[in-house]
Formats: C-alpha cells, structure tokens, sequence
C-alpha cells in the first residue's frame, strides 16, 4: 500500500478468487492456483473455508431474482472452498480470462472453465467482475488479519 504525499490511500488492484466446491472435490486445487502463480499475479490470502449460508446469499446478493438463485447458494455451501486473494495490475480483468466464460460450453480451451467443466452450475471458480466488486468481495470473505502483506522476492523478474 502507497500512500501519496496528500492524496488517498493508493491500493494495487485485487481480485477476489474462489475455487467453488466441485473444483475442491475434484482435486483441482493445486491445478488452478498453478495458473495464477505462473502469470505472475500475487497471492495476498488463502484458506480452506466451509461457507455459512448467510455468506453465500450475501455474496451472490446481485442474483436473489434469478431463478438458479436457491440452487446456487446450495451448491456454493455444498462443501468447502478455497478462498483466495490475487494481487496485481489489471488482476480482475486478466483473472476472468484465465477463468473463462460463465457457461464451460462457451469457455475457451486453455482457460480454467474451458478446460474443466461442462455446466454453468458446476463452473469450478469464481473471479469478481470489477475492482470494486473484488474489494468488497475480499471485504466478506476475509478478516484483516488473514491478509498477508509481504514483498515477493520476485517481482523485479516479472515487472520492469
Ligand atoms: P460469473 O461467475 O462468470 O461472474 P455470474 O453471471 O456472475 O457469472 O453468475 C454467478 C454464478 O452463478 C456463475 O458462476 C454460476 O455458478 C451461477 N450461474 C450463472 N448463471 C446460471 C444459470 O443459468 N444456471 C445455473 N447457475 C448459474
Ligand atoms: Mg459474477
């Protein structure tokens, strides 16, 4: 975290990223968090989580009028997660892409829901949609002690 002489608080960009049940159930966790390493993102938090129902809802609060809504928040709490933190510039738009489309039909081979997973209701993980949106994710799923300030060894390897 920067902090300008004057102005604001100046945070890189986060992503909020979830490895949802069926991809935890599948043994697909090492597989996806190899994908974020080896772009060079930076890992910021991570646990192994069991999701309460009021999380769920809370976190899919955007979707309460669809019809999937109910199935959604059961599948999301159906078994643990892992939570994760992913730190860099333009990580949000670049992890969606790592992830794939919503729907693995349309998902592109060589990304995650591509390469992995055969319905919407089974997408194997979750990446926020925008800046704000992954700060307040982050903001739901993570207490402030669970996220780790540290300096990557490196980064000067991987940013000029
Ligand atoms: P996203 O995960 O790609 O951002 P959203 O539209 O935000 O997609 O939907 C959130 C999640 O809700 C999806 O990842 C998927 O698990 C589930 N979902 C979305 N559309 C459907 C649907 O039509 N049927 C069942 N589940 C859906
Ligand atoms: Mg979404």
């Amino acid at each position: 975290v920067a902090r300008q002489s004057t102005g604001p608080v100046i945070r890189a960009e986060r992503s909020y990223v979830m490895i949802k049940p069926d991809g935890v159930q599948r043994g697909l966790v090492g597989e996806i968090i190899t994908r974020f390493e080896r772009k060079g993102f930076q890992l910021k938090g991570l646990k192994l989580f069991q999701t309460p129902e009021d999380l769920a809802k809370e976190h899919y609060k955007d979707l309460a009028s669809k019809p999937f809504y109910g199935k959604l928040v059961d599948y999301i709490i159906s078994g643990p997660v892992v939570a994760m933190i992913w730190e860099g510039d333009g990580v949000v738009a670049s992890a969606r892409k790592l992830i794939g489309a919503t729907n693995p039909l349309a998902a592109e081979p060589g990304t995650i829901r591509g390469d992995f997973a055969v319905e919407v209701g089974r997408n194997v993980v979750h990446g926020s949609d925008s800046p704000e949106n992954g700060e307040r994710e982050i903001g739901l799923w993570f207490e402030e002690t669970e996220v780790v300030e540290w300096t990557r060894d490196m980064t000067p390897w991987l940013k000029e």
